[in-house]
């Protein structure tokens, strides 16, 4: 599922503000400044007012609008809350942006009923706790999903059964697939691709050619394949933690006793968003300001600040150090939930041995969350 809320911005004002109600209200002025609008209410849109217009265009095309200034805590607020009304009915959640989140909700058959009512409920939900209406997309994958949230707005809902999708990807306007721009929209339309099943009658490596990586997505979605899972993990694609040193250095043992500090900083805002990572990033600044950054990616996704620590230790310790060191910082990316079992390796020793310190991280975590930051560290990081 898919779920996108109408003219968010706007819509939040004039909830907020009876007076603007029905009026074309476009937010995005900030008084003295040349700006461009935000979004605007669906009475602005009528006047052909959109999102990234600039403000003067904006009041050309809609002299009577109400132009007011964004309130972005207001809306990230309402937006807060959203997303808790949306964990109640699904514990995967992925927020996309500020006013739009997918939902797995295969598994909520028994307690919320089939698609349509669980999309129902959620709409009924926000309307009657919040005051606002959204539009939905149900669909078999997320690429699907995000289309038809957007086919009936505003209070849209919009289902594509299985049965349904050959048809609904043969006959879907090319432009309306993410990621299709104004440039790759003309390429695609001088190759006479209108739809996006018109790409399956092309070759393989004539789209690789012309559209490189974009071209085996499109191939991928126009086959109905999409295996992206709805992964419980609001906006950043990678956590980090670094810092700026108080004196350039070179010495390995003082750079390691950082990192193993940032690998538990890491591994807690890991913990805190419920995923496991697979690739470790080593960030270096030299002292003449050049970054270098090493990675690698670990067979199993992990949380653990000991395996995080290992793996960009190891990288460390393979870096020649060509200058002293100015910055140092740990990163990971390539996240997927915590909560889905690792198969293959449930037996693995090494898998148990890591579940282990993540429990000591948890553990540790409590402790300190009780009792303060200096109730308890690590052996190394005492001397
Ligand atoms: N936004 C922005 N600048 C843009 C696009 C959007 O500041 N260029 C902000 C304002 C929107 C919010 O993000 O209210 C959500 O973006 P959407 O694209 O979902 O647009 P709306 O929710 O406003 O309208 P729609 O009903 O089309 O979803
Ligand atoms: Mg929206």
């Amino acid at each position: 599922m898919h779920l996108d809320m109408d003219a968010f911005y706007a819509s939040v004002e004039q909830r907020d503000n009876p007076e603007y109600r029905g009026k074309p209200l476009v937010v995005g002025a900030i008084p003295g400044k040349r700006g461009v609008v935000a979004t605007c209410s669906y009475e602005a849109r009528k006047y052909g007012v959109r999102s990234a217009m600039p403000i003067f265009q904006a009041r050309q095309k809609c002299p009577q609008g109400i132009f007011i200034p964004p309130r972005m805590n207001r809306y990230k607020e309402v937006s807060d809350k959203i997303m808790a009304i949306l964990r109640e009915f699904s514990p995967q959640v992925e927020v996309v942006s500020i006013d739009e989140a997918y939902l797995d909700i295969s598994d909520n058959k028994r307690l919320h009923g089939n698609p349509e009512e669980v999309a129902v409920a959620i709409k009924k939900n926000i309307r009657d706790s919040i005051q606002l209406t959204c539009s939905i997309g149900v669909a078999p994958s997320k690429f699907l999903a995000k289309i038809a949230s957007d086919l009936n707005k505003p209070d849209g809902l919009t289902i594509i059964p299985p049965e349904e999708v050959h048809h609904f990807i043969d006959t879907l306007p090319i432009q309306k697939v993410p990621g299709v721009g104004r440039k790759t929209f003309q390429q695609l339309e001088l190759m006479g691709i209108k739809a996006l099943g018109d790409v399956k009658k092309f070759p393989q490596k004539m789209l690789l050619d012309r559209l490189g990586k974009f071209g085996k997505r499109l191939m991928d979605l126009s086959s109905g394949l999409d295996h992206s899972a709805v992964t419980p993990y609001s906006s950043h694609k990678s956590v980090s933690s670094e810092r700026t040193l108080s004196e350039d250095t070179r010495d390995k043992k003082l750079l390691n006793k950082y990192l193993l500090k940032q690998s538990e900083e890491v591994a807690r805002q890991l913990r805190k968003a419920e995923v496991k990572a697979k690739t470790i990033i080593l960030k270096l600044k030299h002292a003449d300001f050049k970054s270098v950054t090493r990675s690698k990616t670990t067979a199993v996704p992990t949380q653990s600040s000991k395996t995080i620590y290992k793996y960009a230790a190891k990288l460390l310790e393979d870096y020649s150090l060509p200058q002293k060191i100015r910055l140092i910082g740990v990163g990971v990316s390539g996240f997927k939930p915590a909560s889905i079992p690792v198969q293959l390796e449930l037996f693995d020793r090494v898998q148990k041995r890591n579940d282990n310190w993540e429990k000591v991280d948890r553990t540790l975590e409590n402790i300190t969350k009780k009792f303060g930051r200096d109730a308890i560290k690590r052996a190394t990081l005492n001397d």
